[in-house]
């Protein structure tokens, strides 16, 4: 555990990191979006810390500039644990003494593996709270045995499990700051900006880490929305006119509670004057899509929603606990598409109850229904899913390189699928979509090599790991 005095906190250089993912396949580290540590630097900078933050997908950065820094805080998910690790390696090894701290997803299933490579601490589901709390331990150099929500190493190396933070309650999460995108090293490369209004998801789909991570649904008021929006607007100029804005609640209507107030700030979005001049995206159920809902998408500006149609496949979406059925999906969609709003599906290809056959005439039919975009992912065992834990329960072999936890690369072996069979649906039958949509045909060439590429590198590795 390491100490500092309340001068020297108040100086204190405090570095937060998001790497990116090592695998050259993974089509996700093109994208220049950070997700949780601009938040956490604007709680920090509000309570007085000096904070700057590294996305590395938004911009490279020498890694030994971090070594000037007092507290270097890691945000991880699973495929970017790895280069994550590596990293705490080296600083360790080049001699850093400051305190090294990690969060997200992957590190609050798992903390024992950011401890084991030089960690002093994690700090497990929401930050927000605990953060601030750790802090203050070290400030006034106090045990941090009484911190809720952190795994650390005592002085003499052992490990502590603390009980878990209460999670923000709905006021508290209406009242956090909007995320300080401007201490993002590089910060002008940034065209797509993450919003978030609510924490969880109403839902419990097997695969998903959401629920096991933020617990019980909770979202915040129309106020803090509007807010959030102005000073947006308002304050952060450059983002707001450059910036398409993606709002990454999982679920953008949530509950029934939730939709009212959604819709309500729909409704206000055009009235106000913050419709985001390069539009915005969110994710949604397509079981919310009402012709109501899909107008009031439209008229505020909405450009793609982005929609977990996993499966169009009865037995399957119930299979992982999706609670939707065909008929909500088509339904839905024929409302969205009504409204000239364009659509991405997210499906995943390698659900138990699928073949390649049955899979395929599923995303034939999300052609007919006119679909958009079309994403398909290998099912990813991700630490802490129902799924996970269902497989392992069984003695399943699960990789744990991580590297590979993306979607591009076949990890499992569904029941009724070969592995081989699951790659050919996620590369070919993308290919035969794309090939027959005009929009997404543009897309696709656009990446063609990138592609291609990828495909190749992918079937080697299929039957490595
Ligand atoms: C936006 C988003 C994206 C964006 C940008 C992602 C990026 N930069 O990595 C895009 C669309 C590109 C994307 C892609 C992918 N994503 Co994504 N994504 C999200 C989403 C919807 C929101 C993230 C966010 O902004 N959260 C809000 C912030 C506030 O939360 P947070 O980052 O977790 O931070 C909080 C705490 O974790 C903690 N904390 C976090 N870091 C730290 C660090 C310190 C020091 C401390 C003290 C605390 C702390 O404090 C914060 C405040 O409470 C989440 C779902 C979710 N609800 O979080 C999935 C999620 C993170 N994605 C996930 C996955 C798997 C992927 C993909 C692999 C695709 C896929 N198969 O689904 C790719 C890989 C991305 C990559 N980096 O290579 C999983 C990760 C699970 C895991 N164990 O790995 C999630 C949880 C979704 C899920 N359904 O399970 N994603």
């Amino acid at each position: 555990m390491k100490t500092a005095s309340r001068e020297d906190i108040y100086q204190m250089k405090i570095a937060l990191v998001e790497m990116s993912s090592r695998d050259r396949l993974n089509i996700y580290a093109l994208i220049k979006m950070g997700r949780g540590i601009p938040l956490l630097a604007a709680i920090l900078k509000q309570l007085g810390y000096s904070v700057e933050c590294f996305v590395e997908t938004v911009q490279k950065f020498d890694w030994l500039e971090l070594l000037s820094y007092d507290l270097i805080g890691f945000s991880i998910i699973s495929c970017t644990a790895n280069p994550t690790y590596v990293m705490i390696k080296e600083l360790r090894k080049a001699g850093y003494k400051g305190t090294i701290l990690v969060g997200g997803p992957h590190a609050t299933v798992l903390p024992d593996e950011s401890l084991e490579v030089g960690a002093d601490a994690v700090v497990r589901h929401e930050g927000d709270k605990t953060f601030p709390a750790l802090l203050k331990a070290i400030e006034q150099n106090i045990s941090w045995e009484n911190v809720p929500g952190i795994t650390w190493k005592t002085k003499t190396n052992i490990r502590q499990h603390n009980p878990d933070q209460e999670l923000l309650t709905s006021d508290e999460l209406s009242a956090l700051p909007l995320p300080a995108f401007e201490t993002i090293r590089g910060h002008q490369k940034i065209h797509q900006l993450p919003l978030m209004f609510s924490r969880g998801c109403p839902y419990d789909c097997v695969f998903c880490a959401v629920r096991n991570f933020f617990g019980p649904y909770r979202f915040t008021t129309i106020q803090s929305r509007m807010l959030q929006l102005k000073t947006l607007r308002d304050n952060y100029t450059w983002f707001w006119e450059n910036c398409t804005i993606f709002f990454a609640d999982d679920n953008f209507f949530g509950t029934h509670e939730s939709q009212l107030i959604a819709n309500e700030m729909l409704r206000r979005m055009p009235l106000e004057n913050l419709i985001p001049p390069k539009g915005w995206v969110c994710q949604m159920r397509v079981a919310d899509a009402s012709l109501e809902t899909a107008q009031l998408l439209k008229n505020a500006g909405c450009i793609v929603v982005c929609l977990g149609i996993e499966s169009t496949d009865a037995i399957a979406l119930k299979s992982i606990h999706k609670g939707q059925t065909p008929e909500d999906i088509s339904n839905g969609l024929s409302k969205l598409h009504s409204q000239g709003i364009d659509t991405l599906a997210m499906t995943i290809a390698g659900i138990d109850t699928d073949t390649f056959w049955s899979f395929f005439r599923g995303i034939r039919k999300l052609r007919e229904w006119g679909i958009t975009y079309l994403q398909i992912l290998a099912m990813v065992p991700l630490p802490g899913t129902k799924l996970t834990n269902q497989l392992l329960a069984k003695g399943v072999n699960i990789s744990r390189n991580y590297d590979y936890y993306n979607g591009m690369h076949v990890l499992l072996k569904p029941a009724k699928m070969s592995k081989f069979s699951v790659w050919l649906a996620v590369y070919l039958v993308t290919i035969w979509f794309y090939f027959f949509t005009t929009h997404g045909l543009m897309l696709f060439m656009k990446r063609f090599k990138y592609y291609l590429k990828m495909m190749f590198v992918m079937f080697r590795q299929t039957y490595k790991i």
